[in-house]
């Protein structure tokens, strides 16, 4: 048996509902791969990658299973098209009715064609990483040797560094009255 941690999106209504129906039936539907150990709570996201398309709502789970990657992975491509997923007609990062990424798997690190695990963008992204982190912040990233929670640490340093929204100014005439 291994740990597995699934990433759910989407952001298309599917016959399940809106994105919070399909996430909470797909979360069900997952139990045929394996027990789910814990669900992080849902979130409403900002689309990253390709701006022009309705906010997500992603969650992370924690599956325990005795599948193999590869095999978890068609599962999961085959659940993706039972709630609709046509990525025949799907443009990159772009809007989708249920999206499962593996994110993490035990301690394995792979890199074969269409499978590449720990997930590859998994450091950079916000979706991601504030709900793992809520269900395990302790688990090891394999191949950045580093934990969920210090990944995330570091990813909100990163965002306050290049966050310009608002900064503060020197001015000696402001500070001289
Ligand atoms: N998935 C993508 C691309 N962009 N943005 C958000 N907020 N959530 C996602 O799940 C997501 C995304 C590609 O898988
Ligand atoms: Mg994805
Ligand atoms: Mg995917």
């Amino acid at each position: 048996m291994r740990t597995a941690y699934i990433g759910m999106g989407a952001n298309l209504a599917s016959w399940a509902g809106a994105p919070e129906a399909t996430l909470a039936a797909a979360a069900l539907r997952l139990e045929s791969l394996g027990r789910v150990v814990c669900r992080s709570s849902l979130y409403s996201t900002a689309p990253v990658g390709f701006a022009e398309q309705p906010r997500f709502v992603n969650a992370v789970v924690e599956l325990e299973t005795a599948l193999e990657p590869r095999e978890l992975l068609e599962r999961l491509l085959a659940i993706e098209q039972e709630f609709g997923r046509d990525r025949a007609a799907g443009i990159a990062n772009g809007p989708r009715t249920l999206d499962l990424d593996i994110l993490l798997y035990g301690d394995l690190e792979i890199r074969e064609q269409g499978l590449v695990i720990p997930h590859p963008r998994l450091s950079e992204r916000a979706f991601v990483l504030i709900p793992l982190n809520e269900i395990a912040p302790q688990a090891v990233v394999p191949g950045v040797a580093k934990t969920v929670g210090q990944l995330l640490t570091k990813l909100i340093e990163a965002a306050k560094a290049e966050s310009d929204a608002v900064v503060p100014v020197e001015s000696e005439a402001w500070a001289a009255r």
